[in-house]
């Protein structure tokens, strides 16, 4: 399915075509249908010859009117542009061609309306003066389309060329993360709340939890319907009923967001593009009240210009908005919107999100839509966020954060720089930070993990060093406070550990040297927290070891002066802080 959107000028045949294509009449309010005027967006679906399916936001063509016809745009695919050959090209026929362009839609087809009551010549006119309008635009070389209604003119040619644009026009594509804008909310007796709209960026499927943001309530799909056949699953780029339980009426209204849990980053301030229409008398500036409409919201805002310029007609900046909303809205990079004047029905220009999370103040700001400007401006940022703030996967550098390479090296050396500093007794992994233990997981070259510790690598174990002692020693500080017990065959090498000062033998236990120095940094800990002593129980909670480990170390340590026994407990001996 593609959804094509209707505009022009108020009166100039949209809702007649729509009409007369589907068998629907968009026109759905009493009020509509006795003014013979669309005032709020209309939908209706076809299926056309080639059995490819055609759906229509039906818009308002009144120039009061452009804010409905705003929030029908947001999530198109493509256009049916109408003018009536009668009357020519008119104020909403600019408006709606500017605001097409702003919105992103590349695609669409001209019908020149009204052609029974014109004569050849009065027609042609109209047509080459449609074609002139269009030079230069994404319609520039669009079908244009004669047509008349009433007099049964042209409307099987119509679907033709509908049926060649929905065939050429690139489906929704499926991003991973699904987001439908509410155009319609009602509630269907027994069933509780319906909302419509066009989905975008994933797929929804029955069953699953969503939220509807701003606000955050929650609810869960009970239904799909998309032009009433019922659905378990829809793809991106339908038109979507969807039925959701836990969702009371007064919760869901147009210009609402419906999408999974934490998925989105809520934003109430992103960066742009801004490109200023060359139609507007007057630059765009800091002064002003403007209203931004995105999707199918409209959000009042205020704006900061990137860069010390005003933006003169015709002419493209960056700016930050800053919108009026309690609660914030998902949006990505890469979303289109238009900017209005609050109060005036004018259309001043538009432009593309470039960061839903600005971390740099305006004044220094560089938006893009680079992800390398996103991680280098955090430096740290976790994979899961940058998704939320992105809309794209990164592998993480390290743990579970993507780290900006030149921050990630600066780390690095830090670590190795506190690592030398602390010389051969290095640094207590227990101190690191969350990030610092991530960047030693990842394998930090330069230093080593011996007995808990992070040691520079480049101090040297003591020369003259047997391999069979190297590989014990690099065993038992793997094996930190609780070592594997060493077969027989190690007792030469032990023997050469113990002689060295780097083992020690407690009982049947042998640990490493600076298994045993990082031990007595934790019990000492302990004491400053216990000073009528500790309990082995409380030892073996402090040090994550088990009692037969403990008990040996402890009895290692009062035999050394570093602790002594008293009763049931240990306080400090003789030697504690002394050095062993
Ligand atoms: N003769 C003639 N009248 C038309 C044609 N299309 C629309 N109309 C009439 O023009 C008026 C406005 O049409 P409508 O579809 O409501 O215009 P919209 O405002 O663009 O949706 C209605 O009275 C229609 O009957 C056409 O092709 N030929
Ligand atoms: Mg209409």
């Amino acid at each position: 399915m593609r959804v094509v959107a209707t505009a022009g000028h108020v009166d100039h045949g949209k809702s007649t075509l729509v009409k007369a294509l589907t068998g629907e009449d968009p026109d759905r309010w009493p009020e509509e249908k006795a003014r013979g005027l669309t005032i709020d967006l209309g939908f209706a679906a076809t299926a056309l010859p080639s059995g490819r399916e055609i759906a229509f936001v039906d818009v308002p063509g009144h120039g009061r009117l452009v804010k409905n016809m705003l929030a029908g745009v947001g999530s198109v695919d493509a256009c049916l542009f109408v003018v009536d050959a009668t009357e020519g090209w008119k104020e909403q026929s600019e408006e709606h061609l500017r605001i097409l362009e702003i919105v992103g839609v590349r695609d669409g087809v001209v019908a020149l309306t009204k052609v029974g009551l014109v004569d050849d010549e009065r027609s042609q006119l109209a047509a080459l003066e449609v074609q002139e309008r269009l030079a230069g635009t994404f319609l520039a070389d669009a079908e244009v389309v004669e047509v008349d209604v009433p007099a049964r003119i042209g409307v099987d040619g119509l679907r033709q060329s509908l049926d060649r644009l929905v065939a050429r026009v690139p489906a929704s594509p499926d991003l991973g993360r699904s987001r439908l804008w509410v155009d319609r909310s009602f509630s269907v007796q027994g069933f509780g709340t319906v909302v419509t709209g066009t989905l975008t960026g994933g797929s929804m499927t029955v069953g699953q939890e969503v939220v509807i943001d701003p606000g955050g309530h929650h609810g869960r799909i009970r239904s799909l319907q998309s032009h009433r056949s019922k659905l378990v699953e829809a793809s991106p780029g339908r038109r979507l009923a969807v039925n959701v339980s836990g969702l009371a009426r007064s919760d869901a209204r147009r210009g609402q967001v419906l999408v999974q849990p934490g998925q989105w980053h809520l934003t109430t301030t992103f960066d742009a593009t801004l490109d200023v229409l060359s139609g507007v008398d007057h630059p765009v500036g800091h002064r002003g009240a403007y209203v931004v409409y995105i999707g199918s919201g409209e959000f009042p805002a205020r704006l900061r210009l990137i860069g010390s310029h005003d933006v003169r007609p015709g002419e493209a900046g960056t700016a930050r908005f800053l919108l009026k909303t309690t609660a914030g809205i998902p949006l990505a990079p890469g979303d289109r919107y238009v900017l209005r004047e609050s109060g005036r029905f004018e259309t001043v220009g538009g432009g593309e999100v470039l960061d839903v999370e600005p971390v740099v103040p305006p004044g220094r700001a560089q938006p893009s839509r680079s992800i390398a400007r996103v991680i280098s401006e955090r430096g740290w940022v976790e994979a899961d966020h940058l998704f939320r703030i992105t809309g794209q996967r990164v592998e993480p550098t390290v743990g579970r954060w993507v780290v900006d390479p030149s921050v990630l090296t600066a780390a690095g050396a830090d670590l190795i720089g506190q690592c030398r500093a602390a010389g051969a007794d290095g640094v207590d992994l227990a101190l690191l930070d969350e990030r610092e233990r991530a960047i030693v997981d990842d394998g930090l070259v330069g230093v080593d993990v011996r007995g808990g510790r992070l040691v520079d690598s480049s101090v040297a174990r003591p020369e003259g060093m047997s391999e069979g002692a190297r590989r014990v020693l690099e065993r038992l500080d793997r094996g930190g406070w609780s070592p594997e017990l060493p077969p027989p065959s190690d007792r030469a090498a032990l023997r050469e550990l113990e002689r060295l000062g780097l083992a020690v033998e407690a009982g049947e236990i042998w640990f490493s040297a600076s298994s045993v120095h990082s031990a007595v940094e934790v019990l000492g800990r302990l004491l400053e927290a216990r000073p009528d002593g500790f309990a082995v129980s409380e030892a073996r909670d402090a040090l994550g070891s088990s009692r037969k480990y403990v008990v040996s170390l402890l009895t290692y340590l009062d035999s050394t002066g570093v602790t002594r026994r008293r009763g049931d407990s240990r306080v400090a001996g003789p030697r504690l802080g002394v050095g062993t």
